[in-house]
């Protein structure tokens, strides 16, 4: 496979370096599986339909496109347009429950807090609290006499704890977060009949609406896919975000390091992989006790160091500045330095090759939730019981520390890793750019305005095996801060961020334009705003509408100079994303490609229709260069619509510049 080896697999030197590590051990990894096994080509279409037992019925694209009428069908009758948005919408479903489902244990866990029914988790942040209660509709207040006095946020937590679980489980109505959206955004959902009801019956409805032979028209169905969508942007993956803030505190902006060698080859390396902070916070707290660290030291180790990977990095970064090893494609990497004396998992993309490249080490692999489980003998399970959270925190701990002496002398760490400031939210960019007298966006929207910031950018996602990890994030990111577009991300791709030295406040001067460099500069901001984890892409979404709000930048979301991206995604919460950003009224361009195009019809509508629909709407390149030019003039689309663009050139990256960055050193 000699054309297969010249392929860049990361321009991350510390990934690299793991990775001819593993070719030399002939260790199997995700890099090397993406070499052997060629996608399906009618997958990527999006047109296998396997809904039931008579196909799967696969409708590939003529050669040469279809001429004339689309004659495909599948032995239902189903066209490529229903077969297409029926696998599409149950992304949508899979992501909206994997978020919403993430949600509803932290509701469960904030709910059982506030009525003390476990010691371990409490009240962090009181403000917030009220904050949120009041838009539940709970009173936040009582009047005593004729003096009106705060409640015991006790009883308005208990009140909210219950008021937020029972979203899931609402069936009519709408969900409450809805009209935290623009005034114009909530009045054309409702129009349009896609406010959630609740959480589980919008994603129940689109598993029913795709079963076989119910709904037939990929309108429709689509249409759907914005209600459940929405559920999660603005129910689940948001009431995760604000519980886990009140519970845990908001955080602001902290000091944090990144990649591979955060690693320390002297210590006990336990690495905390996957989304839900509940038992992260607590390992957190478990391996800071006198016991765990006595422990340690009767091992030989010089301290127990806690690492995080995925969003489980960004959560507990975020709130307590622990450092980040690696994103998606680095979890097999990580294990492969043979430094990680035990990785444990909970839920969402965790690899089920970590077991196996675990077996050639000596790192122990702890599963922890009841709904993700692995087969292999190598693991073991330590359930997560919010009762006994630190009990059970201190055992996976001691796990990972008693198996320190089992570490082989070959251990190699890369040394490499960058400093980065995380933990931006709603909250800390209105009182960085707006000010804390104001209290609002005005700031920005000034700015924005007169032309210093020509746009903003939300850069999420994940990385992917189909392309160079890491490589087409920093492209867009980059492209975007040279034309002075400022940048809030999430995910995966704020890691990638983060090893790039972009979310530093010097990489201003480096990477921006002039405006945007002069913002960074005054106000001591990096240009890249890490806004947390998956979930927390609501963040973006109250951002965006805090920018509505400010005024100055027209009435709703689908008005602002504002275009997002997930230019390396792959998992279905992705998909569920960027459908409710677009519902939202965003323009969102993803990477890769999208499996829509074996039904052009259908494609049309995502790419164009849903555009007059929704004022947002998808689009798709795997250029990462085309992403950033699509996200721009999109951007100045919007800039020249408020009557606020101006003559501006657009910075182009010459030869050079490419070459330097597909070479991962600009
Ligand atoms: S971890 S969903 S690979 S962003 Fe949230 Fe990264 Fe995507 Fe997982």
């Amino acid at each position: 496979m000699a054309d297969a080896e010249e392929k860049v697999k990361s321009v991350d030197p510390a990934s690299l370096q793991m990775i001819e590590k593993a070719k030399e051990q002939e260790i199997s990894t995700i890099f090397d599986r993406a070499d052997k096994m060629k996608a399906c080509n009618i997958g990527l279409q999006g047109t296998c339909c396997k809904v039931c037992s008579q196909g799967p019925c696969r409708l590939p694209l003529p050669k040469g496109g279809v001429q004339g009428e689309d004659t495909r069908m599948g032995l239902c009758g189903a066209t490529p347009n229903t077969i297409a948005a029926r696998n599409f919408a149950r992304m949508v479903a899979a992501g909206a429950a994997a978020h919403s489902d993430h949600g509803r244990a932290v509701a469960e866990v904030f709910l059982a807090a506030a009525r003390g029914e476990t010691k371990d988790y409490g009240i962090k942040d009181t403000k917030k609290l009220m904050e949120v209660a009041e838009d539940f509709d709970i009173p936040v207040t009582v009047t005593e006499g004729e003096e009106e006095k705060p409640r015991d946020p006790k009883e308005v937590a208990i009140e909210l704890g219950e008021k937020a679980l029972a979203e899931w489980g609402k069936q009519e109505g709408e969900l409450l977060f809805a009209k935290r959206a623009p005034k114009q955004r909530h009045e054309l959902w409702k129009k349009m009949g896609v406010v959630p009801r609740g959480i589980d019956r919008e994603i129940v409805e689109i598993m029913h609406r795709t079963h076989m032979g119910v709904d037939q028209d990929y309108r429709n169905i689509i249409k759907q896919c914005s209600r459940s969508a929405l559920a999660d942007g603005w129910g689940g993956s948001m009431i995760a975000t604000e519980l886990q803030d009140i519970m845990f505190g908001s955080p602001v902006p902290i000091h944090g390091t990144i990649n591979l060698g955060v690693l320390e080859e002297d210590q006990v390396n336990i690495i905390i992989h996957g989304h839900e902070p509940l038992l992260s916070e607590m390992i957190v707290v478990a391996a800071r006790t006198p016991e765990m660290l006595e422990l340690a030291e009767s091992k030989g180790a010089k301290g127990i160091n806690l690492a995080g990977m995925c969003c489980t990095a960004n959560e507990i970064l975020m709130r307590h500045g622990m450092p980040i090893a690696g994103n998606y494609l680095q979890q097999e990497l990580a294990i492969i330095t043979g430094a990680v004396d035990a990785m444990v998992v909970d839920v969402q993309c965790i690899m089920e090759n970590v077991a196996n490249v675990a077996k050639c080490f000596h790192t122990k692999v702890i599963t922890t939730n009841p709904r993700a489980r692995m087969e292999e003998a190598n693991t073991v399970h330590i359930e997560f019981e919010e009762h006994k959270a630190l009990e059970i925190a201190k055992e996976i701990v001691k796990a990972g520390v008693e198996n320190f002496p089992n570490r082989r002398a070959d251990a190699l760490v890369p040394d490499i890793k960058a400093p980065m400031v995380a933990g931006f939210t709603y909250e800390s960019i209105e009182y960085h750019l707006g000010g804390s007298f104001r209290g609002t966006y005005f700031t920005l929207n000034d700015n924005i305005i007169n032309g210093r910031i020509r746009g903003i950018g939300g850069v999420v996602g994940c990385n992917n095996a189909r392309t160079a990890h890491d490589s087409d994030h920093l492209i867009v990111v980059k492209e975007l801060l040279k034309n002075d577009v400022i940048v809030l991300t999430t995910g995966c791709n704020a890691m990638a961020c983060g090893k790039a030295g972009l979310l530093t406040p010097e990489a201003a001067k480096e990477f921006c334009g002039p405006g945007l460099t002069e913002i960074c500069e005054t106000v001591g901001i990096p240009p890249v705003l890490h806004m947390g984890s998956c979930v927390d892409n609501s963040r973006i979404l109250m951002a965006a509408t805090g920018v509505v709000k400010a005024g100055g930048l027209g009435n709703d979301i689908s008005d602002l100079p504002v275009a997002g991206a997930a230019p390396e995604w792959m998992s279905e919460k992705a998909i569920s994303i960027g459908q409710y950003f677009v519902a939202s009224g965003v323009y969102t361009v993803f990477g890769v490609g999208l499996p829509v195009t074996g039904a052009p019809v259908f494609q049309d509508h995502l790419f164009n229709g849903l555009g007059q629909e929704l004022g947002g709407k998808w689009d798709v390149s795997e250029d990462p260069y085309e992403i950033a030019r699509k996200m721009i003039e999109h951007i100045d689309a919007k800039r020249q619509a408020l009557g606020i663009d101006k003559a501006r050139e657009r910075v182009l990256f010459d030869m050079e510049a490419r070459r330097q960055l597909e070479a991962g050193v600009a």
